[in-house]
């Protein structure tokens, strides 16, 4: 058995070490210490584990073994990691699919606790799926884009609509690999069915199904996902928030909404404002009601309603172990079973809310759109009743500032204007080497690495290296505990030329652009990329990589694929499920880089992911004929530069001005 880490080894989160210490001395267990004890198998690890029939289990792990069926290495590993990806696709695309009947019930239901908070993202998703706007009602509009949504999901034949969203070149390259999705149910069965035993057994065709259903989740179920939460509850635009568990307050009701969906957890947040729930927790001697975020719902409800973020998924288990939760309200995904017998030993309630989720010891409370502030209220009002049954708490004074909600909209109304709003700024920030190129760093915690270190590390490397950082899931709410998130970050952390464009356009280093679904928001920044010209004409030439360091997730898996289907160079941290592949490991890399320009690699080396990234950027800036990136170029402009200069003698600071003028 291993030896069980330190708290400093198990995560570079001060909040977590002050809960991980508390956790050992009270003999809680929480998913760091089961890691410790529990080592991953090292056949299923590598992928060499097949469970699709009950001839096996069988595991090859001799030189030329096969399965009972014959089954070899190279279909073994390719049908395990095509499963991953379905399964993944599955959790994002239906969660787009509950938000389509959720718009569909704003649009038609008579009172409904949902509207359309943003009629121009409805208009725009209007525009793709073909339904006309001219003299109709919103509500009409948005009755017909839900059933458009809707049937997305069952469509048979033909091409998903989202996927003309695409730069021209990828959408003819997709269609001659035969990689459109037809429709996104369809693509996650056809993976299921062909993967079965006996089906399809010459690993890249697994590959390419795995592809078309990746894109599914990516240009479709998640794309959907994410418009329709900005048409129901508001695009997002930056706004100032705190991360990490020392949000939650020690007088007040606290309530963790955690798990992905934004739909139950906004009604709590307009219930918490209530009077009367206000007035009822002052009763129970509580001075308000506190909601606070983990995961993605934590991420849907921060960068639009700047709700504060408890964390991210490794401080599920450490919220409650503060004593100070009342109710833990969940949703779908990334919600450890473990909370159930850990809230046990506290006063924390654990409410389970989707029709597809329960967990055995929980309280069930099923969420339904057509009564959604009345189970909201029902849940705020238990948590109330609940304060009084709190005991010792144990909050770290451990949280940092923020501002997050970078959606697309937003980037190209900050670099253009009302009028002009535009990409052409950040392509031009990049061709003249100011900028470097961009990192899209994603993903979540995994308790075999140390919490955020990874994602701290690289993002602080790529930051001086003047490599702008786009971030979602997980990772955004990583940096934004080490104050990333904030415009002063790009003073003390970034290269030249990044800390000048961030100076220029007043943004930080590091943008949040939220929730792991709204990774589709990052493949529309792309597609702008690459249509406005002057970085090539696809996602494949721009100089950008897209990672999740610290992954843990089939989501992960299905967010790699589809973007490295779109044309990105793509690295995963942590483990390697195709490691015991070459073929298939060759396959995911060269083999996709020479079909479509883009691939996936697992590589567990922090420092090969960062060199990896930065000659991957620098070789697509030389392709591209762009300047060799040179950081002592920049630097002689901006903010940094001025309150240098003042610092100086007049006589100097006027030749230093006048000699920067000629
Ligand atoms: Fe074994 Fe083949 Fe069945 Fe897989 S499908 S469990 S390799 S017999
Ligand atoms: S919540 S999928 S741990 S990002 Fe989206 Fe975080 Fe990963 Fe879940």
């Amino acid at each position: 058995m291993p030896r069980a880490r330190t708290p400093e080894e198990r995560s570079a989160d001060p909040a977590a070490i002050q809960m991980l210490k508390l956790a050992e001395e009270s003999g809680l267990s929480t998913a760091f210490s089961r890691a410790d004890t529990m080592s991953p198998c090292p056949i299923g690890a590598d992928g060499l584990c097949c469970k699709n029939c009950f001839m096996g289990p069988c595991r090859v792990v001799k030189e030329g073994q096969v399965g009972v069926c014959g089954a070899t290495v190279e279909t073994i590993v390719a049908r395990n990691f095509a499963r991953a990806v379905a399964a993944g696709a599955a959790a994002h695309s239906d969660h787009g699919r509950d938000m389509a009947f959720t718009l569909k019930a704003a649009a038609t239901v008579k009172g409904s606790d949902y509207k359309v908070r943003d009629p121009y993202k409805l208009y725009s998703m209007a525009e793709t799926l073909g339904v006309p706007v001219d003299g109709r009602s919103v509500e009409e509009i948005a009755s017909d884009v839900a059933d458009i949504a809707i049937a997305q999901f069952g469509q048979q034949t033909g091409e998903v609509a989202y996927i003309k969203r695409a730069p021209a070149k990828r959408q003819k390259l997709w269609r001659e690999l035969n990689y459109v999705p037809r429709g996104i149910d369809r693509e996650v069965v056809d993976v299921l069915h062909r993967t079965h035993m006996g089906d399809d057994q010459e690993p890249d065709h697994i590959l390419d199904a795995a592809i078309r259903c990746a894109l599914s989740d990516g240009w479709a179920g998640s794309m959907l996902a994410t418009d329709i939460s900005d048409v129901l509850f508001g695009t997002p635009s930056p706004l100032v928030g705190q991360a990490n568990l020392g949000v939650l307050k020690h007088d007040e009701v606290n309530i963790v909404v955690h798990g992905h969906e934004p739909t139950l957890s906004e009604m709590i947040l307009a219930a918490t404002g209530d009077p009367e729930l206000l007035e009822y927790a002052s009763s129970k001697g509580a001075k308000g009601i506190n909601l606070a975020g983990i995961c993605c719902t934590s991420n849907e409800t921060l960068v639009r309603q700047g709700v504060p973020s408890a964390g991210n998924f490794l401080h599920q288990e450490l919220a409650i172990l503060t004593g100070a939760v009342e109710a833990m309200v969940v949703d779908v995904q990334c919600i450890m079973q473990a909370l159930v017998p850990l809230s046990e030993k506290f006063h924390t309630e654990v409410i389970t809310t989707s029709p597809k989720v329960k967990i055995s010891g929980a309280t069930h409370i099923e969420f339904d759109e057509h009564h959604a502030m009345q189970i909201a209220r029902q849940i705020v009002r238990r948590a109330i009743d609940n304060f009084a049954n709190r005991g010792e708490t144990h909050i770290p004074d451990v949280s940092s500032d923020l501002v997050a909600g970078f959606s697309h909209e937003y980037v190209n109304y900050a670099l253009g204007g009302v009028l002009r709003g535009s990409f052409r700024p950040l392509n031009d920030a990049i061709a003249a080497g100011r900028i470097r190129g961009v990192v899209a760093n994603i993903g979540c915690n995994n308790p075999r690495v140390t919490q955020d270190w990874q994602h701290r590390y690289l993002v602080t490397e790529f930051l001086k290296n003047d490599v702008l950082v786009v971030q979602t899931g997980c990772g955004a709410i990583a940096s934004a505990k080490e104050g990333y998130l904030l415009g002063e970050a790009a003073l003390e952390y970034a290269g030249p030329g990044l800390r000048e464009v961030c100076e220029a356009v007043g943004m930080p280093p590091v943008l949040h652009m939220g929730s792991c679904v709204d990774n589709s928001r990052i493949l529309t920044v792309l597609s702008q990329m690459a249509s406005e010209g002057g970085l090539g004409d696809d996602i494949s030439d721009i100089p950008a990589v897209g990672m999740a360091p610290e992954w843990m997730s089939e989501k992960a898996m299905a967010i790699a694929t589809y973007a490295a289907a779109s044309g990105a160079y793509v690295i995963m941290g942590t483990t390697n499920p195709v490691k015991g592949s070459e073929e298939v490991s060759r396959l995911i890399s060269e083999g996709w880089r020479d079909k479509f320009g883009g691939r996936l690699e697992f590589i567990t080396d922090p420092d090969e992911i960062l060199q990896n990234t930065l000659a991957h950027i620098d070789e697509r800036r030389e392709a591209l004929k762009l300047p060799k990136y040179d950081a002592s170029k920049w630097g002689k402009s901006g903010d940094a530069r001025m309150l240098e200069l003042v610092e100086l003698p007049f006589a100097e600071r006027q030749a230093a001005l006048y000699g920067e003028m000629v």
